[in-house]
């Protein structure tokens, strides 16, 4: 049914991160690398392209650079098949000002809409690790015959202040009656009282319903032109909003240990935990479901090595992923991601940390728990998340659970 109508996907990507400062405070959100050699980015685009999505447009406007290089130079699709990935910074379209909400962006964007005329425009969030097939929910949304549709998950109601929070009419459950965008309290589910009904920020609608959405909502001066905030609560006092749960989604290829995972790693907390999740022999997230890949971009890198150093010790590695171009020499890393092009030095020891693109690391330094952004040396014997005062004082971030942070290109000294 939904192959004969037109589909047009729009990803929000202009979003700050705030919350995953200093990670974000050269780079948008989307573009922070993850599991290695992945953006988050790639979670969203490669699920809207394994459900069959050609036409695809990401707004950006935070910081964007390196996240429209990623694009530009990872997702370009054949132009003999018009199928595009485009990324498309905020243009001020209508004035002289930035997209003030993710509805104003695409109230900004409507001419990349109407140049498509498409049915059906899927809207989805570019920061959530997660598989879904889009084309499962589409069905779903034709089939309920309302204008707009929202994706959501169950959670913990103790998590119901990050989140649209749904309710649905008990004698129709595909249809919304209350949308509260991050409620600080919530009625949990009549069987699950514990949980609550999260919308995952995405979205499939109609292309007319869309359009009158976000013109009507560009025009009233107290609203924050947000989807979560402003769009689907509108939809929803309508009664024009269904739902659809991602458990009724079922992806080729999926464990029963990942089938409905979904994790939104907004904060440095649940980013470090996403990465717990990939690396253990049974992971709760498996990148490796050849049957719905997660693409990303294709480093020109000769393989990962590992070598005994000048003594002989060849170290080891446990519960790692480690990524093309990385140079290990009789270190020893445990539970622990590293990106591309990651040297550590010898006796060195890695444990359950992330370490992104060009880590250097000096022989006999020690690393725990932290996150390493991009080009960070740790000088020979340098320590990092055994003290955390220290580290505090050095300028590093680390967070009431105990996790140290260090930001790009920092240079840290025993
Ligand atoms: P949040 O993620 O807190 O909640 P928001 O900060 O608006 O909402 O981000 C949603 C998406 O829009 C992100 O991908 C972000 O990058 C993007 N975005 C934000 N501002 C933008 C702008 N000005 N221009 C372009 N893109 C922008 C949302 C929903 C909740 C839902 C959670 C799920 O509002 O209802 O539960 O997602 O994580």
């Amino acid at each position: 049914m939904a192959a004969s109508k037109k589909i047009f996907g729009i990803v929000l990507a202009g979003g700050e991160g705030k919350r995953l400062m200093p990670l974000t405070a050269d780079r948008a959100k989307p573009g922070v690398p993850f599991g290695g050699g992945y953006r988050l980015i790639d979670f969203a685009l490669s699920n809207l392209i394994n459900s069959g999505l050609t036409k695809i447009v990401v707004l950006t406007q935070y910081k964007s650079h390196s996240l429209d290089r990623h694009i530009s130079q990872t997702w370009r699709l054949s132009g003999l098949l018009d199928s595009y990935v485009a990324s498309v910074p905020a243009q001020q379209r209508l004035g002289k000002r930035w997209f003030s909400g993710s509805a104003d962006a695409i109230l900004q964007s409507l001419n990349l809409i109407r140049d498509e005329m498409p049915d059906i425009v899927v809207v989805v969030g570019a920061d959530h690790v997660y598989r879904m097939d889009f084309a499962q929910m589409i069905q779903a949304h034709i089939a309920s015959g309302l204008p707009a549709t929202v994706a959501a998950i169950r959670q913990p109601i103790e998590l119901s202040d990050q989140f649209g929070i749904i309710q649905t009419d008990p004698s129709n459950p595909a249809k919304i009656t209350e949308f509260l965008e991050k409620p600080k309290t919530a009625t949990g589910l009549a069987d699950a009282p514990h949980e609550v009904l999260a919308s995952m920020g995405n979205y499939v609608f109609n292309t007319d319903a869309l359009i009158d959405a976000v013109i009507r909502d560009g025009e009233m001066t107290d609203s924050n032109h947000d989807m979560g905030g402003d769009i689907i609560p509108d939809f929803v006092s309508r009664g024009q909003a269904g739902v659809y749960d991602l458990s009724h989604n079922e992806v080729p290829g999926a464990t029963d240990r990942d089938r409905y995972y979904w994790r939104d790693v907004g904060t440095i907390e649940s980013f470090y935990d996403a990465h717990q999740d990939l690396i253990s022999a049974l992971p709760i997230f498996n990148l490796y479901n050849s049957e719905w890949p997660i693409y990303t971009q294709q480093l020109n890198s000769p393989p990962a090595k590992f070598v005994r150093d000048a003594k002989g010790n060849s170290g080891t590695t446990v519960e790692s992923i480690v990524s093309l171009g990385c140079l290990i020499s009789g270190a020893r890393i445990e539970r622990s991601v590293l990106g591309p092009w990651v040297t550590i030095g010898s006796s060195a020891l890695v444990q359950d940390s992330v370490l992104f693109d060009r880590v250097h690391i000096e022989p006999d330094a020690v690393i725990r728990r932290a996150i390493l952004d991009k080009n960070v040396v740790v000088a020979a014997g340098a320590m990092i998340g055994i003290d955390h005062a220290r580290d505090r004082e050095r300028g590093f971030t680390v967070t009431d659970t105990g996790i140290t942070v260090v930001g790009k290109g920092v240079r840290v000294e025993p």
